[in-house]
């Protein structure tokens, strides 16, 4: 009875004191009503917990006449506080989400794609024409320097960046286009607080704002394979400037690559 009295209390209260130091710092704007949200979730749980510990207690140890003076209709309160407090926060999670995964994105948002293959994560921006170029699976060839299988006939493919950080700059919005090549990968960058699953076949669609300049791991969240532990990539959060300088940088040489 006491080890399961002690795991019902102090593991959420555990997890609600630990969550702020193990947490990465957050980068991105919803990434604060995310950690609140979390936090709020973990005191409802820890106090639903205590309380039912209480009533365990007090069902156990409290002589029997005075235990049947606990009406039923109290089960039925009960249980329909639990119901209003999950639809809630059901419904700020939803909202939350939808605000990066449902809303549309800025129109100035930065154009990004983000494609998952075993065991690598792919990042194509759109380049000038702001379009992304046809790619065709017959055509990838990692070894040969085109992972994507971009296809040369088309116009919009040439002015295209494949590279393997995912640059952004601070206090912009990204739109970032998911995909994957064999089998769904999941994109998770714990210091944006995001996390989308890329699946073959069904792009999906994300967009964040960074808030603060550095680097973030970008890992996969689904067991993809064998090499799952190994596949990771950088997102580096810079300056306009420095965006700005990173892309002209990576700008393909000439139109007829
Ligand atoms: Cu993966």
């Amino acid at each position: 009875m006491i080890p399961s009295w002690l795991i019902g209390t102090t593991a959420p209260a555990l997890a609600l004191q630990t969550s702020s130091i193990w947490m990465p710092r957050a980068g991105s704007l919803h990434a604060p009503a995310i950690d609140t949200l979390m936090r709020v979730s973990l005191l409802a749980l820890t106090a639903a917990g205590i309380l039912a510990q209480i009533l365990l207690l007090a069902g156990l140890f409290l002589p029997r006449e005075r235990r049947s003076r606990f009406s039923p209709a109290w089960r039925w309160i009960a249980s329909a506080i639990f119901a209003v407090c999950m639809v809630w926060m059901t419904m700020i999670a939803e909202n939350l989400w939808s605000t990066i995964r449902l809303t549309k994105a800025a129109p100035n948002a930065v154009q990004v794609e983000v494609t998952g293959v075993q065991f690598e994560w792919y990042i194509r921006y759109p380049g000038a024409d702001r379009a992304y170029g046809a790619t065709k699976p017959e055509l990838v060839d990692a070894a040969g320097g085109d992972p994507l299988g971009l296809d040369p006939a088309d116009p919009h493919s040439h002015d295209d960046i494949v590279s393997s950080v995912l640059e952004l700059p601070v206090d912009q919005q990204a739109e970032i286009r998911l995909r994957a090549q064999d089998v769904v990968h999941g994109f998770f960058i714990p210091g944006m607080r995001v996390m989308q699953n890329a699946t073959p076949g069904m792009p999906s669609q994300i967009h964040i704002t960074p808030t603060r300049i550095g680097d973030y791991a970008i890992v996969c969240s689904q067991l993809c394979g064998l090499g799952h532990y190994r596949m990771h990539a950088v997102l580096r959060v810079v300056s306009q400037q420095d965006f700005a300088t990173w892309m002209a940088q990576h700008q393909p040489a000439s139109k007829e690559n």
